[in-house]
């Protein structure tokens, strides 16, 4: 009942028939021109389109090529609703990534069972492109995900001239702690810092992923340097919070992480172009990336549970003043140790289950905020 569905016919009395035949299978909005339609669509992405064929102005076929030319709406399946009988009509419309035909008159039963059909399809497709975008161990977004994410937000970024900012993220002497508490203590323990980094991040737009083995990254956009480090102190702090006892670092008496922050301001001279040819722009998406590795290399060779910032052009804009450092426990006091090692010293499979995860509440805070 929380699909959403979208009646578009040119004819008030067709929408009213098929409004009184699908009002118990979903949300129903209507629109009674194809540029209607279209505005709908984009301002909140349907689960299924019923489209007229036959419309004055912009006809059904326009509106599904443009459904079908628009990333975000190209999934979305249509149905068109008429009362050609042509086999070429169909075969047009199947051309041009229609999912199915409903004849005018119309049937009832015919209209459900259609109708029924798509709305399944759509789920299973939904899911599988949820399954293809995230990580199984810690369910957040999967490299593949953030490698478009970042071709995405690094485009909308250079043509809106706007701020964005990435975070590079490796848990210290892993290896070490998979040594001491075994495989699957260090898998719980991934499963948990990803969740903490989750919860640091309050912007809906803000994406984290497993980048890779025990390495995450941060996509930040609309970020300045200034946001993209206050969201490294709460992901150092959050982590902190975690206190997952970790005998064997040398950093701290628990898990701890180091962050490289890379940035392009809004002002950066990072946009513009080498020559006024804006096809070969000064900088490509993977400076970002390199930046933030030299920046994460930098907070490890600092000591480690900390983070460094670098700007895109190899500016170590941080210098040791810069350095974002969470004021660690006075010696002494120890963390409350996790329940993920809480006594284990060999490597246990009873150790990753024995963990539960932190709740996580969110503040609803920004990141523009100063941080001393
Ligand atoms: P550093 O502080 O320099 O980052 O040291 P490190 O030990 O974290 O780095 P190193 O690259 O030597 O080791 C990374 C370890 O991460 C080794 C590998 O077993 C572990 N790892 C990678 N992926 C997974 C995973 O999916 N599960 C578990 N449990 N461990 C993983
Ligand atoms: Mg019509
Ligand atoms: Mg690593
Ligand atoms: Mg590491």
């Amino acid at each position: 009942m929380d699909d959403h569905i979208l009646l578009v016919d040119d004819d008030p009395g067709t929408i009213r028939v098929l409004a009184s035949i699908l009002a118990d299978i979903g949300n129903l909005s209507f629109a009674i021109s194809g540029a209607d339609a279209l505005r709908m669509a984009r301002e909140s992405a349907p689960d299924l389109i019923l489209l007229d064929a036959e419309m004055p102005g912009m006809s059904g076929f326009l509106v599904c090529e443009a459904l079908k030319a628009d990333s975000e709406l190209a999934h979305v399946p249509v149905i068109f609703v008429t009362s050609h009988r042509e086999h070429t009509f169909e075969v047009s419309g199947f051309d041009l990534g229609a999912a199915d035909f409903i004849a005018k008159p119309l049937n009832a039963p015919l209209v459900l069972a259609r109708v029924k059909a798509q709305l399944r399809v759509k789920h299973l497709a939904d899911e599988l492109r949820r399954i293809a975008a995230t990580d199984g161990l810690t369910c957040v977004a999967n490299r593949r995900r953030f490698d478009e994410a970042l071709e995405q937000e690094w485009g909308s970024a250079r043509r809106e001239g706007e701020a964005l900012a990435l975070l590079m993220i490796d848990v210290d002497h892993f290896k070490a702690f998979n040594d001491l508490y075994g495989h699957p203590a260090g898998d719980a323990c991934l499963r948990s810092l990803a969740q903490a980094m989750s919860c640091a991040c309050l912007r809906p737009a803000d994406l984290v992923a497993r980048y890779g083995g025990e390495e995450f990254a941060v996509l930040l956009p609309k970020t300045s340097q200034v946001g993209a480090e206050y969201v490294a102190l709460a992901i150092l702090e959050a982590v902190d919070a975690l206190a997952i006892a970790h005998e064997g670092s040398a950093t701290a008496a628990h898990v701890t992480v180091s962050v490289g922050i890379a940035s392009c301001g809004a002002d950066s001279t990072s946009w513009l172009p080498v020559s006024v040819d804006r096809a070969c722009p000064r900088f490509i998406a993977e400076d970002l990336v390199r930046a933030a590795d030299r920046a994460l290399y930098a907070a490890k060779n600092a000591g480690r549970g900390r983070a460094s910032t670098q700007d895109i052009d190899g500016a170590d804009i941080s210098g040791p003043s810069r350095s974002v450092q969470v004021a660690r426990r006075p010696a002494g006091a120890a963390p409350q140790v996790h329940p993920i090692t809480a006594g284990v010293r060999e490597p246990s499979p009873q150790a990753a289950t024995r963990f539960a995860g932190p709740a996580c509440a969110s503040t609803g805070a920004g990141h523009d905020q100063d941080i001393e």
